[in-house]
């Protein structure tokens, strides 16, 4: 455990190290979030994968494509329509501050 965590190799964990162990794990667990969507797993939410997700988590059959973009849009920073890995995890994390 001591040594996977201590990457400088001096025999104690440092805070720079602790903390980097833990974003790992953020980002691990925002990572997994993102595949529920990613269904292809080609890096991007597209906006069918949003509402065939969505779909199933809030079994609302009458969430229309159009509310989905609309979704999309709010979280798609650089505007082509898809949402990566890096957008999910900035919308994520203003979220939970
Ligand atoms: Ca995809
Ligand atoms: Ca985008």
């Amino acid at each position: 455990m001591v040594a996977a965590v201590d990457t400088d190799g001096d025999g104690f964990i440092s805070i720079e190290e602790f903390g980097a162990m833990l974003d790992d794990g953020e980002s691990d667990a925002m990572r997994m979030a993102f595949e529920e969507y990613d269904e292809n797993g080609d890096e991007m939410i597209t906006t069918e994968e949003l509402c065939r997700a969505l779909r199933r988590v809030l079994l609302d059959e009458i969430l229309t494509v159009e509310k989905c973009a609309e979704m999309i849009a709010g979280v798609d920073k650089d505007g082509d329509g898809v949402i990566s890995f890096d957008e999910f995890k900035a919308k994520t994390a203003t979220k939970s501050s």
